[in-house]
């Protein structure tokens, strides 16, 4: 029915804006049924599924005091239990690939990768540039800090895994490929903390490779390797639809995946992450198949 249907859509959009409840639930699911086990298992690897990570907590929370982070609870709980995954997964020494959910994941993802190798730096191609703290959010929506937090400029109450004395990501290894949504205050903050932001204008003038060349330059310069975190929303919502925040005037087809062969020809990725997706939202699961195909990508799958 129409308003069952609209009521569905209403409770993934909330749920997809900083909180991993419905939202981070359907999102894997998809991907799963777009065959991702079989499709990197056709590529000769040997794929262990750690399964969904389900929140321990039921409700929607909002957090007693001045804190003004929608969902931090439910958020945290969830990134925790990441934070543990991925930690094992490296100690393992297999590869991390990370599937959402929304963006916020990658406090847990990120800060175990990081904590892993020691120092890291990171691809994160977006549309947006999720570096707002907790003051300069303008929504609360913790999916819009991650990377801030990851660099060391907060919110620092999204990261309470982090250990002690465990380093940050340094901003001078951050690459943002794809940002055509940036707030202003956002904007300033990148500027001041020596992010590298490769926006949609400097892509169309100098072309994606050029563009991929100098990401995996600065990101790999003194670090141990790459983390390449994938909002789904960087590629055009032609492409893509399936997507939260759908931003007009995305990477292409080619674009995206190009990025993604070029980093694993680099041989310094460490794991990556594949985020933002939302079925409830998508065309016959066109992003979810999509995200799969870059997933291929990442790990190797060749044209020729
Ligand atoms: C805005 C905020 C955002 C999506 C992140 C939007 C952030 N800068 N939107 N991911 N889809 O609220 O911080
Ligand atoms: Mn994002
Ligand atoms: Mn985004
Ligand atoms: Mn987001």
């Amino acid at each position: 029915k129409k308003e069952e249907l609209d009521y569905a859509l209403e409770k993934v959009k909330e749920c997809l804006k900083g909180a991993s409840c419905l939202g981070a639930d359907l999102g894997p699911k998809a991907i799963r049924c777009a065959g991702l086990v079989d499709a990197i298992n056709g590529l000769g690897y040997i794929v262990r599924d750690c399964g969904d990570i389900n929140p321990s907590l039921k409700t929607i929370d909002s957090v007693p005091g001045s804190v003004r982070l929608n969902n931090l609870k439910l958020v945290n709980d969830v990134n925790a239990k990441l934070y543990k995954m991925v930690k094992e997964t490296l100690s393992f020494g297999n590869f991390p690939l990370v599937c959402g959910g929304d963006h916020s994941l990658a406090a847990g993802s990120v800060t175990a990768v990081q904590r892993h190798f020691g120092k890291i730096g990171i691809i994160w191609v977006d549309a947006h540039g999720d570096f707002n703290n907790e003051e300069s959010s303008p929504s609360g929506n913790i999916h819009g800090t991650p990377l801030s937090a990851i660099c060391g400029g907060g919110p620092e109450n999204i990261l309470p895994f982090k250990e002690n004395n465990a380093e940050y990501v340094s901003p001078r290894n951050t690459v943002i490929i794809g940002a055509r949504a940036l707030d202003d205050e956002e904007k300033r903050l990148l500027k001041q903390a020596g992010v590298t932001v490769f926006g949609m204008d400097e892509i169309d003038r100098r072309g994606i490779s050029s563009i991929v060349e100098d990401a995996i330059k600065i990101a790999s310069a003194d670090t141990e390797g790459i983390y390449l975190s994938f909002d789904l929303d960087a590629v055009d919502p032609f492409h893509a639809p399936g997507v939260g925040t759908p931003v007009k005037g995305g990477l292409t087809y080619r674009e995206a995946h190009y990025l993604c062969e070029q980093l694993f020809f680099s041989d310094k990725l460490l794991g990556c992450e594949i985020v933002e997706l939302n079925p409830i939202l998508d065309l016959k699961n066109e992003t979810g198949e999509f995200a799969v195909s870059l997933a291929c990508s990442m790990l190797g799958k060749t044209i020729l």
